[in-house]
């Protein structure tokens, strides 16, 4: 392959579209920016999230242990945002993409999973949406092909999940506030204040023993979701579509690579530069809810 200086991502739609029409297996690896149109703040972008509060020093499991009060009002401002939050084009485009009869009118036989670093449902939410906008696609939207089509590899924000080894009890709660002490801390985060001290025996518990709950996210250090299945569609993949992500996470940031790697082409969506987009074969700088649908639809 050239060098990088001289390897010059693509940029025209018509060729990427004709590229997309003649692949079998595509994957797609969405990070926050596919949801920042819907109001989710990004984790490194301007007002970024990570850039007020250091990831690490959020997002870990040693991070709950220390200050389970401050961790968890971090998650309490996120689960508001999403509440908040509507699926954008750029979720409706990659939802439709994802159900085989639609799919099918677009490339007849490819395979499409949407890989998401994201924990806010949205793509979830815009399935539904599509479902209600479309009653007669309902059934097979609510089919293992299109719900097993998500992989949502960091968890997901709205499930709460027992800390207790001995239970473990999992459940998807939508409760704003997810508990009473929680409520209107998400202003004081949101301005970047020091928060409040809750008491741990006033945080989020357990409904089936009563134990402290966590949110149902992957923390760093912890393994991500779903990884065999990930790993064989990877393997197979010859088109690895990259939308809204820095590309700095791991393991989902290397997956471009490895497509590419075997021979599959990688197009990237992003509204700025990231990490290894100089290697991409087709680079749309934009905003992803006005380029994906286009690519897509
Ligand atoms: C693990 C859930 C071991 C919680 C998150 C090498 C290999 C493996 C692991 C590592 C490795 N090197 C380091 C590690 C460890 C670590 C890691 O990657 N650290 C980083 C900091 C270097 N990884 C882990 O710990 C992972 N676990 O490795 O386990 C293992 C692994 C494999 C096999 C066996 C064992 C677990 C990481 C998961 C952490 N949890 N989220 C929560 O959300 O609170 S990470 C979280 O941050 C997100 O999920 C996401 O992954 C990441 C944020 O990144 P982005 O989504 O890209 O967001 P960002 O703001 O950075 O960028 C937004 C982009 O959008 C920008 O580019 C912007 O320009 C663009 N944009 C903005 N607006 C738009 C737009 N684009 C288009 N349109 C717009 N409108
Ligand atoms: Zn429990």
């Amino acid at each position: 392959m050239a060098s990088d200086s001289e390897w010059k991502p693509q940029t025209d739609m018509p060729s990427f579209v004709s590229t997309l029409k003649s692949c079998k297996h595509i994957i797609a690896v969405a990070g926050a920016g596919l949801s920042a149109a819907s109001g989710i703040p990004t984790f490194r972008g301007a007002g970024g999230l990570w850039r007020k509060y250091d990831a690490v020093t959020l997002a870990t499991p040693q991070a709950f242990k220390d200050n389970p009060s401050r961790v968890w009002q971090f998650y309490h401002y996120r689960r508001e945002k999403a509440l908040a939050a509507q699926p954008n084009p750029g979720h409706l485009a990659l939802a439709m993409f994802s159900v085989p009869s639609i799919r099918e009118k677009i490339i007849p036989g490819a395979s499409f999973r949407l890989i998401t670093q994201n924990v806010d449902g949205l793509s979830r939410r815009a399935l539904d949406q599509i479902a209600e906008m479309h009653p007669e696609l309902a059934e097979e939207i609510r089919s293992a092909a299109v719900e097993d089509s998500l992989l949502e590899m960091h968890g997901r924000l709205f499930d709460v999940v027992c800390t207790s080894s001995k239970c473990g009890h999992r459940e998807h709660n939508l409760d704003s506030p997810v508990c009473p002490a929680l409520a209107g801390t998400e202003n004081v985060f949101a301005q970047n204040q020091p928060e409040p001290h809750i008491d741990v025996v006033d945080l989020p518990k357990c409904k089936k023993c009563g134990s402290l709950a966590r949110p149902g996210v992957v923390w760093f250090g912890e393994i991500p979701w779903h990884l065999r299945e990930i790993d064989v569609e990877v393997r197979k993949a010859d088109l690895c579509i990259v939308v809204g992500t820095s590309s700095k996470v791991y393991p989902a940031a290397g997956y471009a690579s490895e497509v590419q790697a075997r021979g599959g082409k990688v197009a990237v969506f992003n509204v700025d530069r990231s990490d290894g987009d100089q290697r991409a074969d087709f680079l749309f700088l934009g905003p992803s809810e006005s380029t994906l649908p286009k690519a897509l639809g």
